[in-house]
């Protein structure tokens, strides 16, 4: 039966300008009015008002701030978030949404000028004081000052930590930084089997005022393979090796290698994709 109270009730929603139309431009990607753009995230430095495009409704800041986010250019060093920020304004604003889409921000008018153009920019690790980038070029990374050891973003860099038997009182520990999210720091160390102790390699990390740490362990016990479980932590696999990880939490492994004695080379990883420059220590042992 046709229903007059709620039939009314939905032409005042739509007289009103509520309902389906307008949450699907606001949901983050119309670009409409393109407005007051870059001024998003894009930028830091201070992005500029982007060129509203001819529109109709609503929608337009939030395309275009999105759209500065997603430009690596407008990070610290500002500069140039609207690159950027036109193809995801005018993709947004395409027939369906309606309008003719933002012309995105103008790019943040502040900052150093080429203030991440090195290519290692974004890349975890601070390149300037060795020349890899010049100085004012790799400023989101150089952000933090990582006292190290550094240099060891994946295993093959590794930062080697000598070796230890599986006795626990041989442990050992580390301390690093967390830079910031791209920052991945790994760490190698042998551990060696040897009679009357327990192979159980396990590490900890910590890190005060630090969240969603991802800790991992992998061993490598040479030619004749490996076969790693997780007694702490989810499998998974670094290119050839095999590991577990945890978040937050300690990870724990075991190790059984061909022959006789589980002997192995274990690659331990740090990072946190929120990581703030964080100070941490990895304890550990085999
Ligand atoms: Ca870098
Ligand atoms: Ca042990
Ligand atoms: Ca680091």
């Amino acid at each position: 039966m046709f229903n007059v109270t709620k039939f009314k009730s939905l032409v005042a929603i739509l007289a009103a300008g509520g309902g389906v139309p307008m949450t699907a431009c606001s949901s983050g990607d119309g670009g409409d009015s393109g407005g007051a753009a870059g001024s998003g995230s894009g930028g830091e430095a201070s992005g500029g008002g982007g060129q509203g495009g001819a529109s109709s409704s609503t929608g337009g800041a939030a395309g275009s701030a999105q759209a500065g986010t997603s430009s690596n250019a407008g990070a610290p060093a500002g500069g140039g978030a609207g690159a950027g920020g036109v193809p995801a304004g005018g993709a947004a604003g395409a027939p369906p949404m309606g309008g003719a889409g933002g012309m995105g921000g103008s790019g943040g008018a502040g900052g150093t000028p080429g203030g991440d153009t090195c290519a290692y920019a974004f890349d975890g690790e601070c390149d300037e004081p060795s020349g890899t980038c010049p100085p004012g070029t790799d400023t989101f990374d150089c952000a933090c000052t990582d006292t190290g050891p550094e240099g060891n973003r994946d295993p093959s860099m590794a930062t080697d930590l000598g070796q230890i038997t599986d006795c626990d009182t041989d442990a050992s520990a580390v301390d690093a930084v967390m830079a910031n999210a791209a920052d991945v720091d790994f760490f190698r160390f042998t551990g060696q089997d040897v009679f009357g102790c327990l192979v159980d390699p396990r590490a900890a990390v910590t890190a005060p005022g630090a969240t969603m740490v991802d800790l991992c362990m992998y061993a490598d016990c040479g030619p004749g393979g490996t076969t790693v479980t997780c007694t702490a932590g989810v499998a998974v696999s670094y290119d050839t090796l095999q590991g577990c990880c945890e978040r937050d939490a300690p990870v724990q492994i075991g190790v059984q290698c061909q022959g006789t004695a589980d002997t192995a080379d274990v690659y331990i990883s740090v990072t946190s994709e929120v990581a703030a420059c964080n100070d941490y220590r990895l304890e550990f042992h085999y």
